[in-house]
This record gives C-alpha cells, sequence and structure tokens, in this order.
C-alpha cells in the first residue's frame, strides 16, 4: 500500500471544550434556523492537527470533525449540505464528497478561537489533503473560511 508521508494527522485534542455562549454560526435545516456558539459546536469532540494552511495560518487547529458535528445538530451523512461565509462566497459539499475527504470544521488555532484574519471564527480544512493543496496539487475551493452559515440543501 502506498501512503503518502505528509498528510497531516489529526489526533484525539486534550482541550477544553469552549464556554464561550456568543452566537457564531448560523444553522438553517428546512424551516427551523438557530444559532450556534463555540461551546455548542465543541460539544462535538475535538481533534488537533499541527499544518499549514494555504492562505498562511501555521500551527495546531482544533476543531470537529464535520460529520460527526453535522449529525450532532440533525444533519443525516445522505445530505448534502451548504456553507456560507462572511464574504458571502459559499461551498456545496455533498455526501459523496464527505464520504471521499473528511473536513475539519477548525473552532481554534493554536489552542485560542480564530480570528477574522486568521480566517475565523470558523473554517473547513482536509487534514488528509493539506501537504498536497499547499504544494499546489490539490486544489482547495471547499477550504472555505469566516464561516457563518451552514445549511442542509
Ligand atoms: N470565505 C472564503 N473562503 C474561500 C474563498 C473565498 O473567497 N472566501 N475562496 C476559495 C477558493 S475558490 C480557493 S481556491 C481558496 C483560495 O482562495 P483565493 O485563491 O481566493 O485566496 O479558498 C477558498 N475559500
Ligand atoms: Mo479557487
Amino acid at each position: 500500500m502506498v501512503t503518502s508521508a505528509h498528510a497531516a494527522e489529526a489526533t484525539s485534542s486534550p482541550l477544553a471544550p469552549s464556554t464561550d455562549h456568543s452566537l457564531t454560526l448560523k444553522m438553517v435545516i428546512g424551516h427551523d434556523q438557530h444559532w450556534l456558539s463555540l461551546a455548542d459546536i465543541e460539544t462535538t469532540p475535538l481533534y488537533d492537527v499541527d499544518m499549514q494552511h494555504p492562505e498562511g495560518p501555521e500551527g495546531r487547529f482544533t476543531g470537529v470533525w464535520l460529520d460527526a458535528f453535522l449529525e450532532d445538530h440533525g444533519i443525516q451523512p445522505e445530505d448534502r449540505v451548504r456553507f456560507i461565509a462572511q464574504d458571502d462566497y459559499s461551498v456545496f459539499l455533498s455526501a459523496a464528497e464527505r464520504q471521499k475527504t473528511r473536513y475539519l470544521l477548525v473552532t481554534r488555532l493554536n489552542g485560542d478561537p480564530l480570528s477574522r484574519e486568521q480566517l475565523g471564527p470558523l473554517l473547513l480544512v482536509a487534514p488528509e489533503d493539506a501537504e498536497a493543496v499547499l504544494t499546489g496539487i490539490l486544489p482547495h475551493a471547499r477550504w472555505i473560511w469566516a464561516v457563518r452559515e451552514v445549511r442542509r440543501q
């Protein structure tokens, strides 16, 4: 079997979940709309990955696995989801895309919440693709940052 020596690996995080209850992420699931805080998001188990983001930020990224997060909030593996950013950039991730590539919904960099300059407050990365994205072998059009909304499509 051939494995990539450089794919960033995620490990279980020792960080305690956030206690910040300010509402940061809008969830739209059918007719239901509600907002989640970092504390709400981090009730899903946290993972750490050491990597560099192609836009610059580098270090220990901490977050929740996207599919675990979605399921914890009523969105199923077979659902298509749409993400919308503060700059109105938007991406769709189908069930098949999320099966092919595991995305981490990042909530922290080096232990702290991410500022807008660090691509926060929330961003998507695919740790397994990190090295290939950095060297330009893979596109990172799905690596949306400054996420403000998640919709079940
Ligand atoms: N919030 C946000 N995320 C984004 C983008 C964006 O414009 N806004 N551009 C996407 C695209 S198309 C790519 S290729 C990468 C890099 O975008 P850039 O080349 O515009 O810097 O980030 C992705 N994530
Ligand atoms: Mo792009």
